[in-house]
């Protein structure tokens, strides 16, 4: 899995050839990038006292030091490394050509999303067939003056946003369904918020215009006080009355879509390898894993090796929306693929690759860069990322108890800004910090501050699985403190110990070169890379790190709560029985 894989083993009197090594690699990939066997990797590691059997991985510190015992030169896989998918998305601008929007519906509860999704599919669906049963495939195209149109069937801005969150974009026009008897919801403006952040036109559909207490005027003037200015009011926002209910209005719609679209200049390749997003996907249980991809750009064709996510296979079979089996699929249009071998998530990125080998490396490269994601959203990082020169806006999602404060701190943190960088507000809002604030942050690389709230159970969980960074404040000033030093790019990265559990010694055994310590471990659990204190009483005698962990004989990652295990500590043979080891590791924010 390396881009400057060697292709020979070097020798003694030649240089050290680099080898990327990943961050942590398995012991038989390690053999393979060394051309060697297995055993000799053993064998090395053991000489470290490290141990590894076939299959575990190891650090890339244990790995560096095996390469250069065998004459290579190591050096931490990263930037390069990721260039691998990145390559991939370089365009030919000589080839592109036009391709169909795709839209999505957003807005609040109750508007009409799937009411209008479903009146413009009823009297457009290309290609129906009389009695043809519509499968759902969670997008279909219409045919408006002969221009296809793309919509996506999943509507709502969070469904938007946590594709976005995971790379996706995979929608190029968002339509905002607005009741025209109810008026700018709160929902509403969270959909603008999202949209905004994404840098997607939108466009206005005023709904159940059939009503009697229909007042769409009433709507334009709360959309204008969101900074959502109307055409006829002299801005550049398209907003069409529409019906769901009568058809009124939709063809209008459409034809504003087109022209949106022709304005957005969507063009795409259509005759490079593709590459999609999945939508949708499901584990049926007849066909196996079957996923639902909008195409962006190339051409995605049945026997084509694939990857979505962190999966792959090869596509062997294509169905379209009316289960009709498609061969090749193009630009902006939407079809169902079997043949993953397992269940992507709606979006992941799906590319063309050219084996299977191939897509085990882009499905690692992703795994890596996921984790280097997660660490990076803190105001931490980002603090030191204006300090290299790295990034001069800092996105915010804020969250308040009372509209009162919000705004206040809405001009406060907009007023803040530093010679190098200042505060992009992309959403504010009154009540908890929710899921789909977590996902917007993460989205746009944002941080989220709450002012006298606390964060849903469910927000807490992805933000801590994403790596978004939840900050809570009661005091105006230190929020702003913190703020300005970020800004600044003086803010400290904050060094954080975690304990890991703890383990009680119970017997000590005599080994080779030291001793063991037979333990059971009472709560938490015990890390092969664990720090550890070892502790008598109150007195800490020494503190090292784990050197060897085992059960029964087998070097295992980790030991949890009510198991018994062997833990060796790096130069320390004076464990007695009583000793409490204590295991921890350090974590950086920033
Ligand atoms: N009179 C009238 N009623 C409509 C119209 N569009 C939708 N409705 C009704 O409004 C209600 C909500 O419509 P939906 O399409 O389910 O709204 P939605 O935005 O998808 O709602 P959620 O998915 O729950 O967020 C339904 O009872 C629809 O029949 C319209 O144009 N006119
Ligand atoms: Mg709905």
């Amino acid at each position: 899995m390396s881009p400057a894989q060697p292709t020979n083993p070097p020798e003694a009197s030649a240089p050290a050839k680099t080898l990327d090594i990943p961050a942590t690699v398995v012991v038989r990939d390690l053999a393979e990038l060394l051309h060697t066997t297995p055993i000799e990797v053993i064998k090395e590691l053991m000489k470290q006292g490290v141990m590894a059997s076939i299959n575990q991985s190891v650090s890339y510190d244990a790995a560096a030091i095996v390469a250069s015992q065998m004459g290579f030169e190591p050096h931490l896989q990263g930037e390069e490394a990721v260039t691998v998918e990145r390559r991939e998305v370089q365009e030919d601008t000589a080839k592109l050509q036009h391709r169909p929007p795709v839209v999505t519906v957003m807005g609040h509860v109750d508007h009409g999303k799937t009411s209008i999704l479903d009146a413009i599919r009823k009297t457009n669906v290309t290609g129906r067939e009389a009695g043809g049963i519509t499968q759902h495939i969670g997008a279909y195209q219409v045919e408006v003056d002969g221009q296809k149109i793309t919509f996506v069937d999943t509507p709502g801005h969070e469904a938007f946003t946590a594709m976005r969150a995971r790379g996706a974009t995979v929608t190029d026009i968002a339509i905002l369904v607005v009741a025209a008897d109810d008026g700018v919801m709160p929902q509403t403006l969270e959909a603008i918020d999202h949209a905004k952040a994404a840098g997607v036109p939108i466009i206005v559909a005023i709904n159940k215009v059939d009503l009697p207490d229909a007042n769409p005027d009433r709507v334009k003037q709360q959309l204008a006080e969101r900074e959502l200015l109307i055409e006829e009011w002299g801005g550049d926002v398209i907003a069409i009355p529409v019906s769901a209910k009568t058809g009124d209005g939709l063809k209008d719609l459409l034809e504003h879509i087109l022209l949106v679209a022709e304005v957005s200049e969507l063009k795409a390749d259509p005759d490079r390898p593709a590459e999609g997003t999945i939508i949708e996907s499901e584990l049926d249980p007849s066909r196996g894993p079957m996923a639902t991809t909008i195409v962006r750009t190339g051409t995605l064709r049945v026997g084509d090796s694939v990857v979505a996510g962190d999966t792959w296979g090869r596509v062997k079979a294509m169905f379209g929306e009316r289960g009709q089996r498609l061969k090749a699929v193009g630009p902006s249009s939407p079809a169902k693929i079997m043949g993953l071998s397992d269940v992507p998530r709606a979006g992941d990125i799906l590319i063309v690759v050219a084996d299977e080998r191939a897509a085990r490396e882009v499905v690692e490269v992703r795994e890596r860069e996921r984790g280097t994601a997660a660490q990076r959203a803190t105001l931490e990082a980002f603090s030191s990322d204006v300090a290299a020169g790295r990034a001069k806006e800092l996105n915010v999602v804020l969250k308040a108890d009372v509209q009162g404060s919000l705004e206040a701190l809405q001009q406060a943190l907009e007023g803040l800004a530093s010679d190098r960088a200042r505060v992009r507000v992309i959403h504010i809002g009154t009540g908890k910090i929710s899921e789909s604030d977590v996902m917007l942050a993460r989205a746009s690389s944002g941080v989220i501050i709450g002012f006298n709230v606390r964060s849903e159970p469910g927000a807490v969980r992805i933000a801590d699985a994403e790596g978004v960074d939840i900050r809570h404040y009661d005091i105006i000033y230190r929020l702003t403190e913190d703020i300005e030093r970020a800004l600044k790019g003086i803010m400290e990265p904050i060094t954080e110990e975690v304990i890991d559990g703890h383990a009680e010694v119970r017997a000590v055994f005599k080994v080779r070169g030291g001793r063991v310590a037979g333990c059971m471990v009472t709560d938490g659990l015990v890390r092969r890379n664990s720090q550890v204190r070892v502790k008598r009483g109150d007195e800490v005698v020494r503190a090292s790190r784990v050197s060897s962990l085992r059960r029964f004989q087998e070097d295992v990652r980790e030991v949890q709560t009510g198991l018994e295990c062997g833990i060796g500590i790096e130069g320390f043979s004076d464990v007695k029985e009583g000793d409490v080891i204590e295991a921890f590791h350090t974590e950086t924010r920033g």
